[in-house]
C-alpha cells in the first residue's frame, strides 16, 4: 500500500473512530488499548488497523509474544491524536506479575479510552482464562463506571461454530460477562481467518472485510476518560483464584443453563405431549363427527331410496291399474260394439221382414189390382157385349 493510501485508511479509521467524541478546541488523545491472553490476536488485529506491523505477532511457543505495553507511533486527524497500544497477556504465570504492570501503565496514559478485550472460543464454550483475564482488569479500574463502556472482541471463531455462536449469542456473552464487575453490549464475534492462522505478521489490504468490519466496531465503542490514578494494580496475585472462581462459575451458569435448558424441553415435551392429546382428541371428534355425519348420510340415502322404492311401487301400481282400466274399457267397448252389431243385425232383419212384408203386400196389392183391372174388363165387355 502507498504512503498516501496508508495515510487515506489511518484518516478514514480516525475519522470513524472519534466520531462519538465532541472534539473540542485541544482534544484530549485517543487510547485504543487491546488486553487479551497470549495468544488471543491482540497484536494482529491492531496491525490489520494500523496496516503495517507496528506489533510483532505470531506463534509463540509456551509464552507471550508481546511482552510490553507498545504504543504504534501515534497519529492525527483533525486535531484529534489516536494512540493504539498493545499489552502483554496475563494468563502467563511467568510473566503475569510482568504483564499486569504493563496492562496497569497501559491505562494509566491518562485521557479517553476506547478498551478493547480480545478473547477466543473453545467449541462454542467461553475460556476461563479470558474471563479471568478480563474480571482482573476491570476491576483494577475504580470510581468509573464501565458498564457499556468497553468492548469484547471474540476473535479467531471456528467458521463452524460461528452461525451456532450468532444464534445463542445472548447465552454465549451472559457466560463470558458472568461475575463480570460490569457488563457491556459491544461484542464482536470476528471469524478465524487462514490468512493469518498460525503466521508472523500478517498484515491485511487495507480495505479488507476484517478490517472494515473491525474499524466500523470500533467506531461504536464509546470512549471513556480514565484519568490516571483510576488505574490502580491489577490484583494478579489473584488470578489462580480468581480463575478457579471463573470456572466454578461458568460450571454453575452452564449447569443453571442445562437445567433450564431440561426444565424447558420437558416443559415443550409435556406441551407438545398435551397438544398430541389435544389433537387426538379433536381427530376423535372429528372422526366421531365425520361418523355422525356418515350415518346421517346413510340415513338420508337410505330414506332417499325407500321414497324411490315407494315411488316406483305407486308407478307400478298406477301402471297396473291403467292397464286394468284399459282392458275393461276395452272389454266394455267390445261387448258395446258387439250388442250395437246384434242390435244392427235385428234391425237389418227387421227391416228385411218388413221390406218382404211390404213386398208381399205390394204382390197382393197389384194382384188385387190386376185381378180387379181384368175383372172390370170383363164387366166392360160384358156390357160391350149386351148393348
Ligand atoms: N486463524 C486466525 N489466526 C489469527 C487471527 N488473528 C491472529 N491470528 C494468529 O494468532 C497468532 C497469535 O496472534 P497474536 O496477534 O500474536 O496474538 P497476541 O494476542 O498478540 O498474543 P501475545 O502477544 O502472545 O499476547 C498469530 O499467528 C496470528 O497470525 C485470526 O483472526 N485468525
Ligand atoms: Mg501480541
Amino acid at each position: 500500500m502507498t504512503v498516501v493510501g496508508r495515510v487515506c485508511f489511518l484518516a478514514c479509521a480516525t475519522m470513524v473512530w472519534c466520531n462519538l467524541v465532541s472534539v473540542g478546541e485541544n482534544p484530549p488523545p485517543i487510547n485504543l488499548i487491546f488486553i487479551g491472553n497470549p495468544g488471543v490476536g491482540k497484536s494482529s488485529l491492531l496491525n490489520q488497523l494500523h496496516n503495517k506491523v507496528a506489533f510483532a505477532a505470531g506463534v509463540k511457543i509456551g509464552a507471550g509474544l508481546t511482552t510490553q505495553t507498545a504504543v504504534a507511533p501515534s497519529f492525527t486527524y483533525h486535531g484529534r491524536e489516536v494512540r493504539l497500544i498493545d499489552t502483554p497477556g496475563l494468563a502467563d504465570s511467568q510473566m503475569r506479575e510482568q504483564a499486569s504492570e504493563q496492562i496497569t501503565q497501559g491505562l494509566q496514559r491518562g485521557d479517553d479510552y476506547k478498551m478493547v478485550f480480545v478473547v477466543n472460543e473453545r467449541s462454542g464454550r467461553v475460556v476461563d482464562e479470558d474471563r479471568t483475564t478480563v474480571r482482573l482488569v476491570l476491576e483494577s479500574i475504580q470510581g468509573i463506571d464501565l458498564r457499556n463502556n468497553y468492548a469484547i472482541i471474540v476473535n479467531k471463531v471456528d467458521e463452524d461454530v460461528m452461525p451456532r455462536l450468532e444464534a445463542e449469542f445472548q447465552t454465549f456473552t451472559s457466560l463470558l460477562m458472568k461475575d463480570f464487575p460490569y457488563s457491556t453490549g459491544q461484542v464482536l464475534l470476528l471469524p478465524q481467518d487462514s490468512r493469518l492462522k498460525n503466521k508472523d505478521n500478517v498484515v491485511l489490504p487495507a480495505n479488507d472485510a476484517l478490517t472494515e468490519k473491525l474499524v466500523k466496531f470500533l467506531a461504536l465503542v464509546p470512549p471513556v476518560h480514565i484519568p490516571t490514578e483510576a488505574a490502580k494494580p491489577i490484583a494478579h496475585e489473584k488470578w489462580s483464584e480468581i480463575h478457579n472462581k471463573m470456572a466454578e462459575g461458568t460450571n454453575q451458569a452452564m449447569e443453571f443453563l442445562k437445567q433450564m435448558m431440561d426444565s424447558v424441553s420437558s416443559r415443550l415435551e409435556k406441551s407438545e405431549d398435551k397438544n398430541t392429546a389435544l389433537l387426538q382428541e379433536l381427530m376423535a371428534a372429528q372422526r366421531e363427527n365425520a361418523n355422525e355425519k356418515t350415518q346421517m348420510m346413510l340415513q338420508l340415502m337410505e330414506s332417499q331410496r325407500e321414497n324411490a322404492e315407494y315411488m316406483e311401487r305407486m308407478r307400478a301400481k298406477q301402471a297396473e291399474r291403467d292397464r286394468e282400466m284399459q282392458a275393461k274399457q276395452a272389454e266394455r267397448d267390445r261387448e258395446m260394439q258387439s250388442q250395437q252389431a246384434a242390435r244392427d243385425q235385428e234391425m237389418r232383419l227387421q227391416q228385411s221382414q218388413r221390406d218382404h212384408e211390404m213386398n208381399q203386400m205390394m204382390m197382393s196389392l197389384h194382384e188385387r189390382a190386376a185381378q180387379q183391372s181384368a175383372n172390370s174388363r170383363s164387366v166392360e165387355s160384358t156390357t160391350d157385349g149386351k148393348r
